[in-house]
């Protein structure tokens, strides 16, 4: 196991701005150097909220930027390509074509998938620490509107199973791309053979099996046209993800208490996180945690993931349920036999995979969005717990994309944005800098 010597808290503030700095394209934070040349979606809102209570006017270019990609549809793209590397990721502009959709943003070219819509969550979060309140209150007014096109696009494109929650139609749109939630509704695809080229990648990553059934979804729904009719009646991967419909419930609530600065009525958010949590009860709890929703199968996952958490977000989620996930979360199944939190997936499940990228390993965004959860639960122990579990793996392991949830030892991309930026987020009140 490659470990170092712990650092201290000053020290890792600072080697959390180089990493962030080295990362700055001038408008926007890129995930890691080499692997991850552009802009994505979920990686750059976390960078805002881990920015949020230092550089109020940083945070909100962050998010300007990644608005720049947003289509006419309202959706929020998963990557916003930077010119220069333009193909050096797979794949790149010439396969998503979104320059062909008129509803594409003109100046830039993006993908044609979005990612959980944790925006005006962080809006929130930077309006809530913001030092420099005048920028805040301006960012949120200029934001706002384009914050809610983005909600209006996946309550009326993305409801495709009718029950009030949105729909993921890529692994990719989780975030959470190799997660054992989405397998069975992916082996039931039919198999496919792609002609593409991957760039070399650690074994960490995916088998070319995996990834040619992502790359047949996105043929399908680009040959479409990103035609909405074709997501609802067609296209074959359609997952009502309880991560992504927690992390959208959090960011109805925000809009909602966001509205007064915005001058907009706060009363379509507040019915709207009403509807979500509804939803949520109604289709996705099962046995103890929510589960993914496989539309096309009409079954739930039977394994149980760390997206499993996610409606752990919404602050008026009942004490019984809240209960019974923290339960989970703490016992032998996460962290309960982990050395370090949180796995990816349950240990004791057979997809549970130490190594591989989002079958095991630990992530920093999702640690903070379940200390997040735990704190809007007033669940101090839990906050603690997840705190200083996670600055205990950057500490040892530096700012790398995950984790070996057992021994804390590092994996993939070195050098990691989001593993830098929700550190700062968790030193805030014990370093300057
Ligand atoms: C990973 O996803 C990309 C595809 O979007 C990939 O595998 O190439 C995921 O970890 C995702 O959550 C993350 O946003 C992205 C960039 O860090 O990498």
């Amino acid at each position: 196991m490659e470990s170092r010597a712990a650092v201290d808290d000053a020290a890792l503030g600072r080697e959390a701005w180089s990493v962030l700095d080295a990362n700055w394209t001038g408008s926007a934070t890129v995930p890691a150097p080499g692997l991850y040349p552009h802009q994505w979606n979920w990686d750059s809102t976390f960078v805002a909220m881990g920015l949020a209570r230092w550089d109020t006017r940083r945070a909100g270019t962050e998010l300007i930027s990644l608005l720049a990609g947003q289509w006419g549809t309202g959706m929020v793209p998963h990557i916003v390509f930077h010119p220069v590397h333009a193909e050096g990721y797979f794949p790149g502009p010439s396969v998503w074509r979104s320059q062909n959709h008129p509803a594409s943003p003109r100046a830039v070219c993006t993908s044609g998938l979005t990612q959980p819509p944790l925006h005006a969550l962080a809006l929130w979060w930077i309006w809530r620490h913001a030092a420099d309140r005048d920028t805040a209150v301006a960012l949120v007014r200029r934001l706002y509107p384009m914050l809610a096109a983005q909600h209006d696009y996946l309550a009326t494109s993305r409801d495709l199973g009718g029950g009030g929650l949105a729909a993921i139609v890529h692994p990719w749109e989780s975030g959470m791309d190799d997660s054992p939630a989405w397998d069975t509704a992916l082996e039931a695809l039919p198999p496919v053979r792609h002609p593409y080229h991957r760039r070399e990648e650690s074994s960490d990553r995916h088998p070319d099996s995996r990834h040619d059934r992502y790359m047949a979804l996105v043929l399908g729904y680009r040959d479409s046209g990103y035609d909405p009719a074709y997501l609802r009646d067609e296209h074959p991967f359609a997952v009502e993800d309880p991560m992504f419909n927690g992390i959208w419930l959090a960011s109805c609530q925000a809009l909602a208490e966001l509205a007064p600065v915005a001058g907009a009525d706060a009363g379509p958010y507040r019915e709207a996180v009403e509807r979500i949590r509804a939803a949520l009860l109604e289709r996705l709890w099962d046995d103890g945690v929510f589960r993914a929703r496989d539309l096309r199968g009409g079954r739930l996952s039977p394994v149980c993931t760390i997206g499993c958490f996610g409606p752990m977000l919404d602050q008026g989620m009942p004490g019984e349920r809240v209960a019974e996930l923290v339960r989970v979360l703490e016992s032998a199944r996460f962290m309960g036999a982990a050395g370090y939190p949180v796995p990816s997936c349950e240990i004791r499940a057979q997809q549970f995979d130490r190594s591989c990228y989002w079958r095991g390993p630990s992530w920093v965004n999702t640690n903070w969005l379940l200390r997040r959860a735990a704190a809007a639960h007033d669940l101090a122990g839990l906050v603690r717990l997840l705190g200083s579990g996670t600055l205990r793996l950057v500490r040892q392991a530096g700012f790398r994309e995950c984790f070996d949830p057992f021994d804390g030892s590092g994996r993939g991309s070195r050098d990691f944005s989001w593993s830098a930026a929700l550190t700062l987020d968790l030193l805030a009140d014990t370093v300057e800098r």
